[in-house]
């Protein structure tokens, strides 16, 4: 079992109070997925867009990470082989925890991208459409998250840690978006033994050797032990 590669989704974070997004109340129960987290819905509306993850960011500031992030942190520090946390999440509990070999598939709320020319940088608390790009000066300013069509961020390097994992675990996602919900598979075919740890079995519990349930910041402490 020397190399380990961790999927997490929003479920990891929900004991932090960050909203999941499929739960009952969750984020897409509130607001029209369409409209906040896809590029048409940004170019209709990109008030409405940043006033969305404007919200999320304090959310996130204001969170805290909870004993799953710290265990997982641990196991970063203490396994004897690699551990990559690939994480759908577009939050930081993972690095406030301690995390370092973090990579977030769908981007960062705490980072900014100029939709003209590519230039990224830390996004301030309050982001607006007048907001200007300080490389090229345009007004095209937007948060640096992956949208649904748009390509999930270091897809070759998660395909590479998967081809050579011993352990695939994902924790505290729904398994309904791709290409995420897929790695289980690829990382059955490259003979990893898979884990899913949730609080309820996800879309996807029956491509796993092993489903263990529960509240994350029970699970997860206990599974790493
Ligand atoms: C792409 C970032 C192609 C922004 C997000 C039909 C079939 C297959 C695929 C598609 C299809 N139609 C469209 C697609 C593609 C689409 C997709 O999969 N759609 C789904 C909805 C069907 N995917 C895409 O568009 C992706 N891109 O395919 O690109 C391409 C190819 C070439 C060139 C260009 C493009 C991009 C997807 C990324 C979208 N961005 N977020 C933001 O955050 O606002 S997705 C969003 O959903 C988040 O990232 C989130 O992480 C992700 C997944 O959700 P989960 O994390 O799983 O959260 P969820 O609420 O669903 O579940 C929470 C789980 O936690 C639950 O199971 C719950 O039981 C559990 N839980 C709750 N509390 C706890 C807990 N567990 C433990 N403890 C607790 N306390």
């Amino acid at each position: 079992m020397r190399n380990i590669v961790i999927l997490t989704g929003a479920g990891i974070s929900a004991e932090s109070g960050l909203g999941t997004f499929r739960d009952a109340g969750g984020l897409w129960t509130q607001y029209d997925l369409e409209e906040v987290a896809t590029p048409e819905g940004f170019a209709r509306n990109p008030a409405l867009v940043h006033e969305f993850y404007n919200a999320r960011r304090a959310n996130c500031r204001a969170a805290r990470p909870n004993a799953a992030h710290f265990a997982l942190a641990r196991l970063q520090r203490e396994w004897p082989g690699e551990v990559l946390i690939v994480t759908q999440n577009v939050d930081d509990l993972h690095e406030r925890a301690g995390a370092r070999n973090v990579i977030h598939m769908h981007g960062e709320l705490a980072r900014a991208l100029c939709g003209a020319c590519g230039h990224r940088w830390d996004a301030p608390e309050v982001m607006a459409p007048d907001d200007r790009c300080p490389a090229c000066g345009a007004r095209a300013t937007r948060p640096d998250v992956v949208w649904f069509g748009e390509m999930p961020y270091r897809m070759d390097e998660i395909g590479a840690a998967l081809a050579r994992a011993d352990l695939f675990a994902a924790i505290g996602t729904s398994g309904t978006v791709y290409p995420a919900a897929g790695f289980v598979a690829e990382a059955a075919m490259a003979g990893a033994h898979t884990v899913e740890l949730n609080l309820e079995p996800s879309a996807t519990a029956g491509a796993f050797d092993e489903v263990i349930t529960g509240p994350a910041t029970e699970i997860v402490p206990a599974w790493v032990e």
